[in-house]
């Protein structure tokens, strides 16, 4: 089945297509050799979970020809103004400063929003969503999530709110967005401020609004491993005209004019070469999209029925990105547990992913600092030990996906083979994932 052409831009007006998804044509079976009882592997070379999306090459290529004849790289050149144009405009928001990665803008909102004291973040996140925070002096307090929607639970923000909290920062995992009404309304009865670090839930929407335009502004990482890529890259989203000049003057040392510094500011600068690629990327999501959303729909519909196993879904009224293909094991259902099943995929070249495990507040600095943290996350606890990320993206075809699927199909017909063999390697004493 022939894949969508490029479109020449990302058009909101159009729903991505839906004519890739044909579950019908997936087939998996049971019955496999598999590596780790001695057959050779599945898979030659490593089948990755965040292998880079790549537009068009050759748009690419004449972007990057045409920013060589400017011999303008850096410093607010015409590919990062084109770039944040671009993202303001299909987001709908008015202000895009696009930065260096995701960590330095969420930097950036940390300190333009004059957030200090205590932060209420989750725990299950990637660690640069806490590292901010502790970068700038402010403490990050972990709030435990929703075991439904793996979001900040709105009811447990709130207890954790003291006279030094002066903001929230939800993370829209997996492209999922958190509960914006909840945290909003406590934001503001609290008077705190509030921002989302979206750096999964790019082009994805909520309540038919794209993610970029909630709280007091939203957080974007554009790193390889995302849907969209910049090579490496972030950006921050936000309505607010003074919060955007501020950010604007601090991503660039402060600088308001030749030899005039008015404001403390850093090198948060998104690089001309890296606003060729996202602006490439951006041609080609309804093309991403349909492809994640077609290996999302292939692991959902092979993977169905095995007990304790369950592929998180994506609101259908809503646009996803489909980034993540998240699997939870259940341990008192499935046959086999999260980390023995990686065990079992990484001998077959698979190179399946715990995030976010084992949870922010389980790495230094943070489990030190706040060694009893973990009482209150019972949720995160349980959530790190269960869940594993699939490979998908544009690199992994249907085929893969089959192949994936059948490995943990037939693991969970041979587990106690597997079992004992994993037993007997002590494999779980030293897990790579
Ligand atoms: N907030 C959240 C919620 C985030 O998830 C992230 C980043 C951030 C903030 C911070 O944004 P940035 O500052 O990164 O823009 C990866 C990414 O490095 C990280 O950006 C991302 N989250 C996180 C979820 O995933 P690792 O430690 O898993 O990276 P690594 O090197 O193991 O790569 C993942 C897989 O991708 C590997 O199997 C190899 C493959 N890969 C990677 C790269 C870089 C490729 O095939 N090609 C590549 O070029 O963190």
């Amino acid at each position: 089945m022939a894949l969508p052409l490029e479109t020449p831009d990302f058009d909101l007006s159009t729903p991505p297509p839906l004519t890739v998804v044909e579950p019908a044509t997936f087939r998996a079976s049971d019955s496999r050799d598999l590596a780790i009882l001695g057959a050779e592997p599945a898979f030659r070379e490593p089948l990755h979970v965040g292998r880079p999306n790549i537009g068009n090459r050759a748009k690419l290529q004449e972007r990057i020809d045409a920013m060589l004849d400017a011999r303008w790289f850096s410093n607010g050149g015409p590919l990062v103004r084109e770039f944040e144009e671009r993202i303001a405009k299909h987001i709908g928001v008015k202000h895009c400063i696009a930065t260096c990665n995701g960590t330095t803008a969420l930097m950036l909102a940390i300190r333009g929003l004059d957030l200090s004291g205590e932060v209420i973040v989750p725990s299950f996140t990637f660690v640069a969503t806490a590292h901010g925070l502790l970068w700038q002096q402010t403490k990050p307090v972990f709030c435990d999530i929703d075991p439904e929607t793996h979001n900040l639970d709105p009811v447990a923000v709130e207890r954790l709110i003291t006279p030094w909290t002066t903001g929230i920062i939800g993370v829209h995992l997996w492209g999922r967005p958190c509960d914006v009404a909840a945290l909003e309304a406590l934001a503001k009865k609290h008077r705190i401020k509030l921002l989302f670090d979206a750096s999964h839930a790019f082009a994805c929407t909520h309540r038919g609004e794209f993610v970029g335009r909630f709280g007091d502004a939203e957080v974007f990482s554009f790193h390889a491993t995302k849907f969209l890529n910049a090579f490496e890259g972030g950006a921050i989203v936000t309505q607010n005209d003074a919060l955007a000049e501020k950010l604007r003057l601090m991503r660039n040392f402060g600088f308001t004019g030749v030899d005039r510094v008015e404001h403390l500011g850093m090198n948060a600068k998104m690089t001309e070469i890296c606003a060729a690629m996202g602006i490439t990327g951006l041609e080609s999501i309804s093309r991403f999209v349909a492809v994640n959303r077609r290996n999302h729909c292939g692991y959902r519909t092979l993977l169905a029925g095995l007990p304790g196993l369950q592929v998180a879904t994506y609101d259908e009224a809503e646009r996803s990105n489909f980034q993540y293909v998240i699997l939870e094991v259940d341990p008192a259902r499935c046959a086999l547990t999260r980390d023995e099943l990686i065990h079992v995929l990484q001998a077959e070249q698979v190179l399946a992913r715990r995030y976010f495990h084992p949870g922010c507040h389980r790495m230094e600095p943070y489990r030190t600092l706040y060694p009893a943290s973990g009482l209150a996350l019972p949720q995160t606890e349980r959530l790190s030990e269960r869940i594993l990320a699939l490979p998908t993206g544009t690199a992994v075809c249907h085929e893969d996906v089959e192949t994936v699927a059948t490995i943990i199909r037939s693991a969970l017909a041979n587990a106690v083979a597997v079992r004992e063999v994993i037993v007997r390697r002590s494999c779980l004493t030293r897990p790579s994932a």
